[in-house]
């Protein structure tokens, strides 16, 4: 049995892309800031990339009531997540079920401490992509969704199937976590310092900065009882060139906004400390970052 409806709560980059998607064959409403919603409700959304089309799903400034059976998307950023949720808490019921998409380690947590324990809440990864620089408008490159396997994961998994977004169910999600907690690791703070797009940090120049990350992040992992491959870096740098956008953190830092880093190798670092593990590159990197966020968006003037 299917969702009857699916609510999209932070619908930025992914989250419209994501919802203009599934409103191909289900009922979908977009909830997000006030332009894109104002221009949504007007013109649809307009994707572009590996999808052209326009999309029409509804579009809301807020949630007022959440009916049963419906599948709460949360793409918020990480730091929004527990606002976000929050403020929705008097709304919660047992025949909820609430998908986090997004970047980061420990969202569920957030979530559960939001919205107390009457929902159903699952963890999702994505690797697609996604750019929002106008509202009403976003550029989507397809990639894989892997959600934690528990209870409706199947139902959701083949709601995404059904509209293009290829979809799996995975049984270690903790692992596909930090797999992908690593690639933003390395991707996310390189591409917003030099302001550049995904694949320009696969250069030389920056391998050895690349695999210093990834190293380190690695040896967290392992304290964390989270096994990766190995040949992680290896891996990242292959897979590099294939990604032509924009990384969610150089568009945040394009658009002066804050960024996930506290969630991203600000966790790796924190949980380094934990462990005696020393992480003095994602260190630099998380500084690096704050400092670039302290001031405004001079620094990426592309647009
Ligand atoms: O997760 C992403 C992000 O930008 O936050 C990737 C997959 C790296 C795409 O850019």
């Amino acid at each position: 049995m299917a969702f009857d409806r699916i609510f999209v709560l932070g619908a930025g980059a992914i989250g419209s892309a994501f919802g203009a998607l599934l409103s191909r064959k289900f009922d979908v409403t977009l909830f997000g800031n006030k332009q894109h919603v104002e221009t949504v409700k007007l013109h649809g959304l307009e994707l572009s990339g590996d999808v052209d089309g326009v999309f029409y799903p509804e579009a809301e400034l807020e949630i007022n009531s959440l009916p049963p059976n419906t599948l709460l998307i949360v793409t918020t950023k990480v730091h929004r997540t527990f606002a976000a949720l929050n403020s929705i808490k008097h709304l919660m019921h047992n025949e909820l079920t609430i998908l986090l998409l997004q970047n980061g380690l420990g969202n569920k947590e957030i979530a559960r401490k939001a919205v107390g324990d009457k929902p159903n809440i699952l963890r999702g990864i994505t690797s697609a992509a996604a750019e929002f620089f106008q509202p009403g408008k976003v550029r989507f490159w397809f990639g894989k969704t892997l959600i934690e396997n528990g209870f409706r994961s199947n139902e959701i998994a083949e709601m995404f199937n059904s509209c293009g977004l290829k979809t799996e169910i995975s049984k270690d999600i903790k692992t596909e976590i930090w797999r992908k907690l690593v690639v933003n690791c390395v991707i996310n703070p390189l591409t917003a310092i030099f302001c550049v797009k995904n694949f320009e940090i696969a250069s030389d120049e920056l391998k050895s900065v690349r695999h210093a990350i990834v190293d380190e992040c690695l040896k967290v992992a392992e304290a964390e009882g989270v096994h990766l491959s190995k040949d992680l870096a290896e891996m990242i740098d292959s897979v590099l060139g294939n990604y032509t956008n924009y990384s969610s953190m150089c568009q945040d830092v394009m658009k002066g906004k804050p960024t996930e880093i506290d969630f991203i190798n600000g966790k790796v670092v924190e949980l380094g400390r934990k462990h005696g593990i020393p992480t003095p590159i994602n260190q630099v990197l998380v500084n690096f970052i704050k400092f670039i966020e302290s001031h405004g968006h001079e620094f990426c003037r592309k647009n």
